[in-house]
């Protein structure tokens, strides 16, 4: 991981057009929030199943914004791309060799992959603090991903990259979908059952970019998920054994729908870019208004749970502690011979002070440290100590 800049023009592109950005960044409807900490970028992950155009389409996006003078920032995600088509400021490539994981790790490509991403993320505090250097300069950071969707729906790293970029930034999912190879209703089906469950897992703003729209249009795609009936005639002509569970699921996704934003583009031709982006201005003013509060939320319960975590860990403490000195003040020197490792310590020590002021004919008693003081102290050691948990 080396977050340099990428070699090719898009490089000097992001990095000259910063400050151009703010003009021709709202001509072409920037997503760039800002908030009480100055201008955030808006992060755009692009999710699918493999082959369905995610490198493709970000390498349009990325032509796209350079195109307008829009400064991003773009990550690979993927260690097993042969070539990264964009210019890519972070590349997984740099920091996993995902083959030497498969053989270490004795897996197959995708477990491989799976597990070069999982070794990946436990260094995303470092991603994080480069991109944190240039969000200040740019409008989008554009992540690719591998084309295994469970990253996405129950891998660790997938929750972890989406999570700690949601914490601090307006991010949108942009779930990729292939147009020509969702022409069935069953694969259609099966295909929004993928996207439900990864924003029922990211719970973040969604776009479903329908993709190869030069090779087939998105039309049938648009009708079916307005119009319920439509989508039941083309079952009925799917005669296979999954006819009546597809329209059954149908019926459950519709309020999924009723909150997606659709729009088809090709990545090829570069149709439906201008659009694409005005689904993402969209996407992002719903995160700053619902996804937001709502995230905010769950870290103030989470804040909340830590605290009361804390404060009932620092009361068994304290009830501990009352207990020992009672202890003290009824137990005597034998006693306390006798007792664990602390008092053991504390005995020592007045022993030895003893001895010492025992050979300067001084009072032994006078010189030992006052329990009470003693456990003062540990007191507030302890409460500073759990302060910082
Ligand atoms: N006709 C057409 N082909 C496309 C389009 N977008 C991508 N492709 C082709 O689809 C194939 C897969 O594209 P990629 O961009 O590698 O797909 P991906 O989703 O990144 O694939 P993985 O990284 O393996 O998951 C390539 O042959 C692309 O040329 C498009 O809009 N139209
Ligand atoms: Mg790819």
């Amino acid at each position: 991981m080396n977050g340099t800049e990428p070699g090719a023009g898009a490089a000097s592109a992001a990095g000259t057009a910063s400050g151009a950005g703010a003009g021709s960044a709202a001509a072409s409807g920037s997503a760039a929030a800002s908030g009480a900490g100055g201008k955030q970028p808006t992060c755009l992950i692009t999710i699918g199943m493999a082959g369905t155009g995610k490198s493709t389409l970000l390498q349009r996006m990325n032509a796209h914004l350079s195109s307008k003078r829009i400064p991003r920032y773009a990550i690979n995600l993927d260690p097993a791309v042969a070539q990264v088509s964009f210019g890519a400021h972070i590349d997984i490539r740099d920091t996993v060799n995902y083959k030497q994981v498969m053989k270490q790790y004795n897996l197959g490509p995708n477990g491989g992959i799976l597990t070069a991403l999982n070794l990946f993320t436990t260094k995303f505090d470092q991603v994080l603090d480069l991109v944190a250097k240039r969000a200040p300069s740019v409008d989008y950071i554009l992540l690719d991903t591998p084309g295994q969707i469970e990253i996405f729906t129950w891998s660790a790293s997938g929750a972890i990259i989406t999570d700690t970029l949601s914490a601090t930034y307006p991010t949108v999912v942009l779930y990729i979908i292939d147009t020509p190879r969702s022409t069935a209703p069953a694969t259609f089906m099966s295909n929004m059952l993928y996207a439900c469950s990864i924003l029922y897992k990211t719970r973040l703003p969604f776009v479903l970019v329908f993709n190869k729209t030069d090779v087939v249009s998105h039309d049938f795609a648009k009708e079916w998920l307005t119009d319920f009936e439509s989508f039941q005639a083309a079952l009925e002509e799917d005669t296979s054994y999954m006819g009546s569970l597809v329209s059954s699921m149908c019926l459950v996704l519709e309020e999924f729908y009723s909150h997606l934003r659709v729009v088809g583009v090709s990545a090829v031709t570069g149709d439906g870019m201008d659009e694409l982006f005005e689904a993402v201005q969209e996407a992002a003013q719903e995160y700053m208004t619902e996804f937001k509060s709502e995230l905010e939320r769950r870290m103030r319960e989470k804040e909340e749970r830590e605290a009361a975590r804390r404060e009932s860990n620092l009361q068994r403490l304290m009830k501990d502690m009352a207990l020992n000195k009672e202890s003290e003040v009824v137990l005597d020197g034998t006693r306390r011979a006798g007792r664990g490792g602390r008092g053991r310590r504390r005995k020592a020590a007045q022993d030895r002070t003893a001895e010492d002021v025992d050979m300067d004919d001084g009072d032994a008693v006078d010189a030992a440290p006052d329990p009470a003081v003693e456990a003062r102290r540990e007191d507030a050691s302890f409460r500073r100590f759990l302060g910082k948990q």
